[in-house]
């Protein structure tokens, strides 16, 4: 032992658990501060949100397509559970190490706060103000945890009883504070940004009635007290896929899209210049990518809105132009094939409601694009703020530059409903049921096999047109034993679905679907 040694006192040292609150309390009040500026600009500017979105825009396709599989709406809520888990583990971590002195907590929270910028800073739809949030976050935190460091009771204060008893007040006091400071932060950063809600603007737009309303739905076009899904999907019940984490808050008086690129003229409808032409309502059955054999990622709806098609041709389509690039008020992409859009016959839309209502908010209030025959990433834009009309070569959207397909048209599938897997049932005769779809082609015909029987056909619903699901149901004699039934479709251009396995990436997924059932 050396001299200076013995003659310096001991370090004072925080005790761990108090040293881990400085770290944790301030990650609350980092997040709280760039939460409540990030009100003023935007809420994807919240360092939180802008680091979750930069998640999901970095994770491998494979990874989010398993997430979207796995936890379906939840994927988000995962998501966001999962980061603060992290986080708070990470900043307790920071404040540990932070027992001697506060640097390495400093350096650890600054670097936070410089990732919530670069997430910021990442973001298509935010503007370079949009940096302030995370420079708020980095600001405070550093503050609060310099301050809750200076505060907290040393190790040493242990021997002298009267100054640790006020010393543990004070950050007990401190910490107390922050964590009130923090929830006011939040709290008003909540209420502003709760004033650029768009659930007002969407309730002043009332219901809306198509000057071309869709047939109506026959009765027997759904087998729902069979055990198929009802022919319309209600709205709260339609599936919803995107990559925001918070709803896009868009007013009618905010939105506008603009139409140009290859095309004769540009063009900029408002909202007033959409919802003021005669709207024209279409029964159409949407899919996602995603969808998995069996899986519930297809919905119905009655859609109104304008023929995409109209605004197209005002604009003035140029020779050449191959794909629609669309742009959401978020930032993210489609690349529709112009040949589609353009079809009469398809009847491409951009729909600005569903069943008679204003689109949902999550479902791309105001307006969204919706293109029947075609999976919904390269078709069904909500929010949609922008028509690029462009070549493939010019712009690749959002999920191609992820390894998914340029071309995305809906393969023909089938579900089985009833039973559900490995439910039992009696012996005897035994009542199957189910969905096929096969948009813009239509389904022909859906067969179901019993084991290794033959194939069999059911009965079919009413068609109510080819860009629509289709139920059907049937009765199968069983004797008591576990059965596997399977189910296949065939479409009207003769095509009879594969039981080649492929999965969902990179254009959808393929093979018959099957379910184990009890007869007893
Ligand atoms: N702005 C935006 N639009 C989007 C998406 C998205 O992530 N962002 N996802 C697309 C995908 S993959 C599908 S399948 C459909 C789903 O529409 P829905 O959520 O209304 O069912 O929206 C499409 N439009
Ligand atoms: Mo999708």
């Amino acid at each position: 032992m050396t001299a200076t040694e013995v003659s310096r006192p001991a370090p004072s040292r925080l005790r761990l658990p108090s040293a881990a609150w400085c770290g944790v309390l301030a990650l609350l009040a980092a997040l709280a501060a760039g939460h409540l500026v990030a009100s003023f600009v935007s809420i994807n500017a919240s360092p939180y949100l802008a680091v979750g979105n930069g998640a999901i825009d970095l994770t491998p396709v494979r990874l989010k397509d398993f997430a979207v599989r796995t936890f379906g709406t939840y994927d988000k809520l995962v998501l966001l559970s999962g980061m603060a888990a992290v986080m708070a583990v990470a900043s307790a971590a920071a404040g540990m190490l932070s027992a001697r002195s506060p640097r390495p907590g400093v350096a650890i929270i600054a670097l936070f706060g410089v990732v919530g910028g670069i997430a910021v800073y990442a973001r298509p739809d935010l503007s370079a103000v949009a940096l302030l949030a995370p420079l708020a976050s980095l600001v405070v935190g550093v503050a609060a945890f310099v301050l809750l460091h200076r505060l907290a009771p040393r190790k040493q204060d242990a021997s002298k009883h009267a100054s640790a008893g006020s010393s543990r007040r004070s950050f007990l006091l401190g910490g107390a504070g922050i964590v009130v400071g923090a929830g006011a932060l939040g709290g008003v950063g909540q209420l502003i940004s709760g004033t650029r809600d768009a659930t007002a603007s969407r309730a002043a737009v009332g219901k809306l009635m198509p000057a071309t309303a869709a047939p109506a739905i026959p009765a027997d076009a759904d087998f729902a007290k069979l055990g198929t899904p009802s022919f319309l999907t209600p709205n709260p019940n339609f599936y919803r896929v995107d990559t925001a984490l918070s709803v896009p808050q868009v007013r009618t008086e905010d939105w506008s899209l603009r139409i140009h690129g290859m095309v004769g003229k540009e063009r900029t409808y408002t909202y007033a210049d959409i919802r003021n032409r005669p709207l024209v309502e279409r029964t159409i059955t949407m899919t996602c990518v995603s969808n998995e054999v069996g899986g519930d990622y297809v919905s119905t709806s009655d859609f109104i809105g304008v023929d995409l098609a109209d605004l197209l041709a005002e604009a003035g389509v140029r020779p050449g132009a191959q794909q629609l690039f669309c742009t959401s008020v978020d930032g993210w992409t489609s690349g529709t094939p112009v040949a589609a859009a353009l079809d009469r016959g398809r009847g491409a839309m951009l729909a600005i409601g569903m069943n008679r209502e204003p689109l949902p908010l999550e479902h791309g209030f105001p307006a969204r694009l919706v293109t029947p025959g075609l999976y919904g990433y390269v078709s069904a834009t909500k929010w949609v703020v922008d028509i690029e009309v462009t070549t493939w070569k010019a712009r690749q959207a959002y999920w191609l530059k992820r390894g998914w397909g340029e071309q995305a048209p809906i393969k023909t599938e089938s579900r089985i409903d009833t039973p559900k897997g490995f439910a039992t049932v009696p012996a005897g005769a035994v009542r199957l049921a189910g969905i096929a779809w096969a948009q813009h082609n239509g389904i022909e015909k859906v067969e179901v096999r019993v084991d290794s029987g033959a194939w069999q056909p059911v009965t079919l619903s009413a068609e109510v047109n080819l860009n629509t699901w289709r139920m059907w149901w049937t009765q199968i004699a069983v004797k008591p034993g576990t059965h596997q039934v399977f189910v296949r479709a065939t479409d009207k251009t003769g095509y009879t679905q594969t039981d080649q396995r492929a999965g969902t990436v990179p254009d959808g997924a393929t093979g018959w679907h099957s379910t184990t059932f009890i007869a007893a």
